[in-house]
């Protein structure tokens, strides 16, 4: 845990957030700031500060991340009308926060590409 990181806080229960999703290695919960009728983040427990850092020994929570969001966007109904999952990594990329998360993304028909 990184003690100056808001997502750690979240994850750890030190700030309150309501998860849509928790276990061992991942939790979910809304973006604070959501671009979509439906804006979820889904993180890893571990403080991973972006996808460039993330190693081979991330790769089973990787993975997961993206199981979960497909199961997120499943229960939120989405999955027909379809949904968007980013990961923005660095300056260019966007990333603000710096501990790995995917944004989805869905309930409006989204534009590409980005700006
Ligand atoms: P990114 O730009 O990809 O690093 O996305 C960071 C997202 O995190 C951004 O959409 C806003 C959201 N966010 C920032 N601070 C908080 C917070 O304290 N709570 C929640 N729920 N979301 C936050």
């Amino acid at each position: 845990m990184d003690t100056s990181c808001i997502f750690c806080k979240i994850a750890s229960g030190a700030i309150p957030a309501t998860f849509l999703h928790e276990d061992d290695a991942v939790v979910a919960f809304g973006d604070l700031n959501p671009q979509a009728p439906h804006h979820v983040l889904i993180i890893p427990r571990e403080h991973v500060v972006s996808l460039a850092s993330a190693t081979d020994g991330h790769t089973e929570v990787l993975g997961r991340l993206l199981r979960v969001a497909a199961e997120i966007a499943e229960r939120l109904g989405v999955t027909d009308s379809g949904y968007r999952t980013v990961i923005n990594t660095g300056p260019d990329g966007g990333q603000s926060v710096f501990h790995l998360h995917v944004h989805l993304l869905g309930g409006r028909p989204l534009a590409w590409p980005p700006g």
